[in-house]
């Protein structure tokens, strides 16, 4: 009897990690995953898989534990999701972001060149990399021009994986995803922040929700169609880079109407525009050209951008009990 496949999942406490550790087990996948400590572990996303997932301990910024886990592991497959993730935070915590989404990629993947290169690895690179796009819709080999840290750091971290697989010949791809969003997406981001207020709204729990930039357009996919990709990008016979992208673009805007209106609600009535919330550098626009994934992966997304709204709309409006 053949030993089941091993996977590595970095960052499987985070809205990815959660649903790729799912669809892995779904498929007969041993699969560990790499949390840093604290002082509260809160593995909220992962609680109801606890049981069937092994828990390795591991920072970014500390290699020595990265080649502990690897070699606890003994992955066939390595998915690199682990990042500081939000862009906002990357303007206060510039340095930070550049060592964890930048400089960490280099120390895994070096530890990945000595103890296991035979191993599959997946980068998980950003369609924040575009950042003032050179081209309408953003492909493969659009060029990047990132417009915070966070691109910045995202663009140095796909350059050293392609340079790991091109030094070394390493099997590592890059998936280039855009936004991508669910019920599990982390509270500060734009989706979740509107589908989070206007629930607290409709439960009579506020009366307002303060936004930034409503005109920043984007294309919003569902994480669970987005998790596929990535694995099917690690069972081709060579690495390669992707979009994964639905090719539409809505704004900022449209998601509050959406989720406001799934509430029974108009969201002119609630939103404000708080200054303090636009960035010093916007990327005004993204949309993806995922004709490759399509055409090599047999990939496309499921979810439309509606369906993904009223749902996350609805979860949190289930999940919020009224005021007292
Ligand atoms: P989340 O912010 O939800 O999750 C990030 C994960 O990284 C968490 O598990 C977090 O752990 C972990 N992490 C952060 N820093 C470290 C570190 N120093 N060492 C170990 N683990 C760390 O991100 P998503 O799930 O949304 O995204 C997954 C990846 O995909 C990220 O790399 C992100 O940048 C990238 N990406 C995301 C897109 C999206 O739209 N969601 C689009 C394109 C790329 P903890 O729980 O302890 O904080
Ligand atoms: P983004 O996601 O920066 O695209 O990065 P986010 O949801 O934070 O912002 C999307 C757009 O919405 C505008 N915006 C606001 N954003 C937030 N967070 N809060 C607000 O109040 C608000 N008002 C308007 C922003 O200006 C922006 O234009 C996400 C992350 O998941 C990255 O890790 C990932 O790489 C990229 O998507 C692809």
């Amino acid at each position: 009897m053949s030993e089941p496949r091993r996977a590595l999942v970095t960052g499987i406490t985070g809205q990815d990690g959660s649903y790729l550790a799912e669809f892995l087990l779904e498929r007969g996948y041993e699969v560990y995953g790499l949390v840093r400590r604290a002082s509260l572990q809160r593995f909220e996303r992962i609680e109801h898989l606890r049981e069937r997932v092994e828990l390795v301990h591991g920072d970014l910024l500390d290699q020595a534990s990265l080649a502990r886990a690897l070699d606890l592991a003994r992955p066939h497959e390595i998915y690199n999701l682990a990042a500081q993730s939000f862009v906002p935070t990357s303007w206060t915590e510039p340095v930070l972001t550049a060592e964890f989404t930048g400089l960490g990629v280099t120390r895994l993947l070096e530890c990945v060149r000595q103890r296991c290169p035979d191993a599959r690895f997946y980068q998980a690179s950003s369609s924040e990399m575009f950042g003032k796009v050179r081209e309408v819709p953003q492909r493969e080999s659009t060029p990047f021009y990132p417009r915070s840290p966070y691109g910045a750091a995202k663009a140095y971290a796909h350059h050293i994986t392609v340079n790991y697989r091109e030094s070394y010949g390493l099997y590592a791809s890059c998936g280039i995803l855009f936004n991508h969003e669910s019920p599990r997406r982390g509270r500060e981001f734009v989706t979740r922040k509107v589908s989070l207020g206007a629930a607290a709204i409709a439960r009579g729990r506020a009366k307002t929700l303060p936004m930034g930039n409503l005109d920043a357009r984007r294309d919003w996919g569902f994480a669970g169609d987005y998790v596929e990709a990535m694995w099917k990008m690690l069972q081709l016979d060579a690495p390669d880079d992707f979009v994964i992208a639905t090719g539409e673009m809505h704004s900022v805007r449209e998601v509050c109407e959406i989720a406001f209106a799934a509430l029974g609600l108009d969201w002119r009535a609630h939103v404000t525009l708080d200054p303090k919330l636009l960035r010093p550098a916007e990327v005004d626009q993204l949309v993806g050209d995922a004709s490759k994934a399509r055409a090599k992966l047999g990939w496309q997304p499921r979810t439309t951008f509606r369906e993904l709204i009223e749902r996350m709309a609805r979860a949190d409006y289930d999940a919020t009990p009224p005021a007292s």
